[in-house]
């Protein structure tokens, strides 16, 4: 998968709900809060299935009711289309 060009980037990326640059802009990066663990991992096993799906896997940790996703494409050393398409599925979730 390619990595964004500048275009990409700027036409995409602030279309995100709520995800901020990370890792000098190779990774999106945002932190879900739930009412508790429960609802966080039941949040976590429906982006599992998103990202087995697309083939395409966050990095990420939970801390009780707080999910942290960082998104990049390990393949394109950076971001690809497949972060920007990732994150809009979780955000719908
Ligand atoms: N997930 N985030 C991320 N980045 C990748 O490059 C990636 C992945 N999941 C699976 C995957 N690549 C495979 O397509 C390759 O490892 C073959």
């Amino acid at each position: 998968m390619d990595r964004l060009t500048e275009a990409e980037r700027a036409e995409h990326l602030p279309q995100l709900e709520g995800w901020d640059l990370a890792r000098d802009g190779a990774a999106i990066r945002k932190v879900y809060e739930f009412d508790d663990f429960v609802g966080a991992f039941g949040f976590m096993a429906r982006v599992a299935l998103l990202a087995e799906k697309a083939d395409h896997h966050p990095e990420w940790s939970n801390v009780y009711n707080k999910v942290d996703i960082t998104l990049t494409t390990h393949d394109a050393d950076g971001l690809s289309m497949r972060d920007v398409e990732l994150a809009q599925k979780i955000d719908a979730i």
